[in-house]
């Protein structure tokens, strides 16, 4: 087993978180571009992820998916990068790594969706949209990172789930969630991750063109 690490992904979908925190943790690895009809439905993917979603990463021969467990598994495996919590950090750090990944998720999609859990609000894990909301809020408004004062990786999943729903209006402004998405987006790796899967947006389009 060797320590090859490949990220399945492609530049237009979640796979660009995976694609900063390899890069906050200044990891060497290889990139296998899927096309969304063909080659993300087709068996030798599946094999990898039985969802047929990106992102999937291959590190030593195991698979990890999920956006959030790429991040924390990143953080582990990379110690010297320093996102995994300290000790400390730990109770925070994993309760709003699962919240994004749970409760923000689940209620930023379904209201897209334009489903809203009404009277059935106890039966579902997030709540309400606007509860999810104000929850957010109420934490970035309170301290600069997930954690406290300090980046780790759980930024990296909760600041693209804010960072993603913002972009395409599907959460409500608040001066706590820009500040927050300017803070993590100014860091070096999330400018040069989304510059390498811009760059490759731009070249699939190149190529798309008419000759
Ligand atoms: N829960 C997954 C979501 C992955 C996901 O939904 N990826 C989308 C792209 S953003 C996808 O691959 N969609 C293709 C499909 O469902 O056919 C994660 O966090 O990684």
């Amino acid at each position: 087993m060797t320590d090859q690490l490949i990220l399945y992904t492609n530049p237009q979908s979640r796979g660009r978180i995976a694609r900063w925190m390899l890069e906050e943790v200044g990891a060497t690895y290889s990139v296998e571009v899927l096309d969304y009809a063909s080659t993300m439905k087709g068996e030798a993917y599946r094999a990898i992820n039985p969802m047929g979603k990106v992102p999937a990463i291959v590190h030593g021969g195991k698979v990890v998916t999920e956006c959030a467990a790429i991040c924390a598994y990143l953080a582990e495996a990379f110690p010297e990068a320093g996102l995994a919590p300290l000790p400390e950090e730990r109770a925070d750090y994993y309760r709003w790594l699962f919240y994004a990944a749970g409760p923000v998720e689940q209620a930023t999609t379904n209201n897209y969706a334009k489903f809203d859990s009404g009277d059935q609000s106890r039966m579902f894990g997030y709540g309400n949209f606007d509860l999810v909301v104000d929850v957010l809020d109420g934490l970035l408004s309170s301290r600069p990172y997930a954690t406290g004062d300090r980046f780790t990786a759980a930024d990296v999943y909760l600041g693209s789930q804010i960072g993603w729903t913002t972009m395409f209006g599907m959460l409500p402004k608040r001066d706590s969630f820009a500040a927050y998405i300017e803070r993590v987006q100014s860091r070096a790796a999330y400018q040069r991750a989304w510059a390498m899967d811009d760059a490759l947006v731009a070249e699939a389009q190149k190529a798309a063109e008419p000759a």
